[in-house]
């Protein structure tokens, strides 16, 4: 397979300016006759017309109405010699029902979707299946009534009516020029939740929230998300909703998360449902920025899309940076802001950080790849997003929103580049470090890997002085050996030893400030000196994770204690246990034996106890406190990882947190656990996240001492509970305790929600994400595989059992006798020849084997090489594998 390059981007030889679709569809054989009108694009030397095609079966090519004669080449259809503007008839079939990668026109559940993001309308017509090449569509959709009595495309229906012999059509319209990625249609037996609202500028809009019959329940919080969404948008960015009609509609089988389609939204129903009975608090919060997510990419995505596909963080990391945003505008509370963003830094961390260490290190806009489908990373999405945030930083929530506006104004109806954004934002704040730095803060966007800020201050009590000097870096990545300074927004704030925050006063400034200063550093190196200070202060450095990077200081265990119990930045207070906890693990990962056993000190566990029982503390950001870093953040941390050991002394860190505050878990538990009637709000959410944490950590506890209270108490409160999260929690703390509790809480689990597949997944997951005692997890993965609801076939369910088990539960897969190798790259090449995109997401599991010790370094060396050996390997899984292995 070849390399797509940016830096060979062209534009395209033809425009297509208005495409008419028509489809008959019937799940084994779907007719489509695609009507475009083109015209050369003056601007590129004359070159023939190549047409994207992928497992169609062609039938007619008809230019301006007559035969035409065509060739060809791989995958594309190629004609020459054509006039500079003409009309192209287009007739193929295709196949939804065997469409198992679900990319282009598949069957769910007897309902027909599409999903084309990146590259799947190419499986529905031959078209120019670039983002770059905007269009006017108007979409015909003919099927049997009885079969499929909705039929839906973007933008206005305009016409529906009867056909001879059961059949029916409807005729949508959509009044935007857009890229074909972004079209969709759905097909089938669906029922709507309708809302009409009227927006801040009075125009009506319907809003519509399509399921199946069934799921009618369960689409409330949906709604409301999306209502909520319309209002932000208009609201913060003065962004309305510019069509008379928006539809989301769920399916079941899907690869990702949702997709953005021009008034049309397709969603994964795990972003949709949500009741109280079968959704936990997290799937409300993940419903919640989901629905956002899809929804503010009618702006940032349709409204102005990418030129290319190096360009995806342009409109993915703008949009997660919205939804974040909107998210945290939805809370009321300032502490539960700092909730929101803590929880974002956390996926950063765990998930993004790995990536810009690994093999498949790419800057958030990448020079080149094979699949593009391999690119919908956490470093384009969640990276991205900090980097907007930054630009934010730098230019004030004013100024961001005025970029924004000029960025709008500017691009609209344009397919542009990061490039683009970056220059709108820095010209409307002419004034500001961004405008002046641009060309150094854009090295954001072209150079991968997570830099490394070592800080070091010295206080000189002669001159009341306190000197911070901070030194960046950054490790090599793939392709690209040396890296330039980057700009890093440094919030920063100064502390007494007794907690109290200091005036910040800067050598040559006339006057101090109050709280967090902006410090912008450019330079490999840089010093600051800190004046008026009586005594050596403790920094509070990065406040609110202002900058993507790692940040070494050498803060003393007092030093911590101080920030963790005093430091009014929620993010660095929870930061400081955060660093107290990783040094424990750290040590005790060094140190095998007793110090293995007993990981954590007094000072820590006093710590842990005082938040527990702080009376104005947050029980939500109580419980962020007393979550230990996972596994996968620790052994991030170490050149070589032993996942065994690392596991071992996490799983000894919280069972000394169990013992060591049993009587302070009992308090939490007593004073949360009941939060009256279900709402998902913040407050009771963070309520019932805390009483969960405390039944854990109480399971935990009896399993060491043999207690049969607790564990008792908890099967009454699993089998009482009035709503999903507190039921999930009460299983969990059976499973993750090892109880024998747990079985038959499961087998209940299974017995009530049988019918439920988002909730049977999560019975999946949990399972095959429990704490490994012996190795026994690989043979319970394989048994649940064998199991009547298992379906490889189902993407939520490959991953609910599968990912849950390869990329969740490290001390489970990291096997001596490599057995959990051998599983995984099985899997992998069962899961290529169905879905692609799916199994090249699996393959990313052993990312991390080159840190890996023996014997699993070479064991795990052994599995990718062999999955790469593989004849007929997909693009995607052969990408991740080959960069893997190099
Ligand atoms: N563009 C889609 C999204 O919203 C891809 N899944 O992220
Ligand atoms: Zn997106």
């Amino acid at each position: 397979p070849i390399a797509i390059r940016r830096e060979d981007y062209s534009a395209p030889a033809y425009w297509i300016d208005t495409v008419e679709l028509t489809f008959d569809l019937d799940p084994a054989k779907t007719r489509v006759l695609n009507r475009m009108r083109l015209r050369r694009n003056p601007e590129v030397a004359p070159e023939p017309l190549r047409l994207d095609g992928d497992e169609l079966n062609l039938a007619r090519v008809l230019v301006d109405g007559q035969g035409a004669s065509f060739r060809m080449e791989a995958d594309q259809l190629v004609i020459d010699n054509l006039p500079d503007a003409f009309e192209l008839e287009i007739f193929t079939t295709c196949c939804p029902i065997k469409n198992t990668k679900l990319m282009g026109l598949f069957v769910s559940e007897d309902t027909f979707f599409t999903q084309c993001e990146a590259e799947g309308f190419r499986r529905i017509t031959y078209f120019l299946d670039r983002p770059d090449v905007m269009a006017s569509y108007t979409v015909t959709l003919r099927a049997t009534k009885a079969a499929y009595p909705v039929l839906l495309s973007n933008g206005n229906l305009v016409e529906q009516g009867d056909l001879p012999e059961g059949r029916h059509f409807a005729k949508w319209v959509d009044p935007f020029r857009k890229p074909s990625y972004l079209f969709a249609l759905v097909a089938g037996k669906l029922v709507a939740r309708e809302q009409q609202i009227k927006a801040r500028n009075g125009r009506e809009h319907l809003l519509q929230v399509y399921v199946r019959a069934g799921d009618l329940d369960k689409t409330e919080h949906a709604m409301n998300s999306l209502i909520n969404s319309v209002l932000w948008d208009e609201a913060r960015f003065g962004l309305p909703l510019d069509l008379d009609r928006f539809m989301i509609v769920a399916t079941s089988d899907f690869n990702m998360g949702a997709m953005e389609n021009k008034g049309l939204n397709i969603f994964n129903t795990k972003y949709v449902l949500a009741n109280q009975a079968t959704a936990t608090d997290a799937d409300y919060g993940n419903i919640e920025s989901v629905v956002g997510h899809e929804y503010f990419h009618n702006w940032s995505g349709d409204r102005v899309t990418c030129r290319d596909w190096f360009q995806l963080s342009l409109k993915e990391g703008l949009t997660v940076f919205r939804d974040q945003e909107f998210s945290q505008d939805l809370c009321a509370e300032p502490s539960a802001r700092a909730v929101k963003r803590i929880e974002d830094v956390r996926v950063l961390r765990t998930a993004q950080f790995p990536e810009d260490a690994g093999p498949m290190a790419h800057p958030v806009r990448p020079d080149s790849y094979i699949e593009i489908s391999n690119f919908y990373t956490v470093t384009i999405y969640e990276k991205g997003a900090e980097v907007v945030r930054m630009m934010q930083t730098l230019v004030g929530r004013k100024g961001f929103e005025r970029g924004i506006t000029l960025y709008f104004e500017r691009h609209d109806g344009q397919a542009v580049t990061c490039d683009d954004f970056a220059q709108a934002i820095a010209d409307a704040n002419p004034d500001t470090e961004l405008a002046r730095l641009l060309p150094q803060f854009k090295r954001w966007y072209s150079q991968a890997g997570t830099p490394r800020l070592a800080a070091h201050g010295v206080y000189d009590a002669a001159s009341r002085s306190y000197t911070l000097s901070f030194v960046q870096s950054c490790a090599p990545t793939p392709g690209q050996a040396t890296k330039e300074p980057f700009v890093i927004p440094v919030n920063l704030g100064l502390l007494g030893a007794d907690g109290r925050e200091l005036p910040v006063q800067l050598e040559g400034e006339a006057e101090a400030t109050q709280g967090t200063r902006t410090l912008v550093l450019t330079r490999a190196g840089e010093q600051y000196t800190f004046v008026g200070l009586d005594a050596e202060p403790v920094p509070s450095i990065l406040r609110g994770f202002s900058a993507p990077v790692i940040l070494d200081y050498d803060y003393g265990d007092a030093q911590l204690l101080t920030l963790l119990a005093n430091d009014p930045d929620p993010f660095n207070r929870w930061e400081a246990g955060q660093r107290l906890a990783l040094r424990a693990a750290l040590r005790a990962i060094a140190e095998p034996g007793v110090a293995g056993e007993q990981p954590l000190g007094e000072a820590f566990i006093d710590a842990m106890r005082s938040v527990l029982r702080h009376p104005q503390l947050d029980a939500a950001f109580k419980e962020l406190v007393l979550t230990l870093p996972s596994e996968t953040y620790i052994a991030e941390q170490l050149d070589v990882v032993d996942p065994q050991r690392v596991h071992a002394v996490r799983e000894a860190m919280r069972a000394q947190l169990a013992s060591a505050l049993f009587a302070d878990w009992e308090q939490a538990y007593e004073q949360n656990h009941d939060t009256g009637a279900y709402t998902p709000d913040p407050v009771s959410s963070g309520r019932r996240a805390l009483a969960g944490i405390a039944l854990l950590h109480l399971c935990l506890a009896a399993r060491a001492s043999g207690d049969v209270v607790w564990p008792g108490k908890t099967l009454q409160r699993f089998k009482d509970a009035g709503n999903m999260t507190d039921r999930f929690n009460a299983l969990n703390a059976l499973v993750a305790s090892g109880h024998a509790l747990a079985a038959p809480a499961l087998a209940r689990f299974h017995q009530i929600f049988k019918d439920e597949a988002l909730v049977i997944d999560k019975w999946f997951s949990l399972q095959a994400g429990a704490p490994d005692r012996g190795g026994d997890i690989l043979p319970l993965v394989k048994q649940l595989m064998k199991h009547p609801d298992f379906s490889i076939k189902n993407p939520n369910r490959a991953r609910s059992v599968i990912f849950s088990y390869c990329s969740g539960n490290p001390a489970a897969l990291h096997r001596p006798d490599a057995a959990g190798y051998v599983f995984w790259s099985d899997r992998v090449i069962e899961l290529d020849a169905i879905n692609p995109q799916v199994a090249a997401r699996l393959a990313r599991a052993l990312d991390r084997w080159s840190k890996l010790a023996e014997p699993y370094r070479s064991a795990a060396r052994e599995a990718i090489a062999r999955v790469a050996a593989r004849p007929d390997l997909s693009k995607d899984t052969l990408e991740v594998v080959t960069r893997a292995l190099s």
